[in-house]
């Protein structure tokens, strides 16, 4: 009673693999774009470091309250974030550890950190700081004076 497995049957066990392996691209689609560990950063432009730099569009500001040296600590201020943001600091093409710097409350929905630069032989004087606020990450290139 086994004979040849009709063609049409074939075909219908085809369509329901290809149709199972859409859902599956599909489902891991969507949990790529919505994973909130891993937002793609947010590069930022500020060319003047003392002035307050808008994070994108979600209201939040940061300014460096001293500029950047290698010397000394500095101090970097983040305003309207709702939960404590992060820092790391890296060189351009270099990464130089992964110790990130916790911001503390300063009052007024701003947030603090006394940043000091890690110590590198190169003398390079250009950084990457990423700042992680309220979820997302953004990242702004800026060069240490001497
Ligand atoms: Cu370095």
């Amino acid at each position: 009673m086994s004979g040849p497995v009709p063609r049409r049957k074939l075909l219908l066990v085809a369509l329901a693999l290809i149709v199972l392996a859409l859902i599956k691209a599909g489902v891991a689609w969507y949990w790529w774009h919505n994973r909130t560990d891993t937002v793609a950063a947010v590069e930022l432009r500020c060319p003047d470091l003392a002035q307050a730099c808008a994070l994108g569009d979600s209201g939040a500001t940061l300014t460096f309250v001293s500029p950047p040296q290698h010397s000394a600590p500095f101090v970097v201020e983040i305003a309207g974030a709702d939960a404590t943001p992060t820092a790391g600091f890296d060189m351009v093409g270099m990464s130089m550890g992964v110790a990130r710097y916790r911001f503390v409350p300063a009052g007024d929905g701003r947030w603090r950190a006394r940043i000091t630069l890690p110590v590198c032989v190169t003398g390079s004087s250009d950084w990457i700081g990423s700042f992680v606020v309220d979820g997302h990450e953004y990242r702004l290139p800026f060069t240490v004076g001497r």
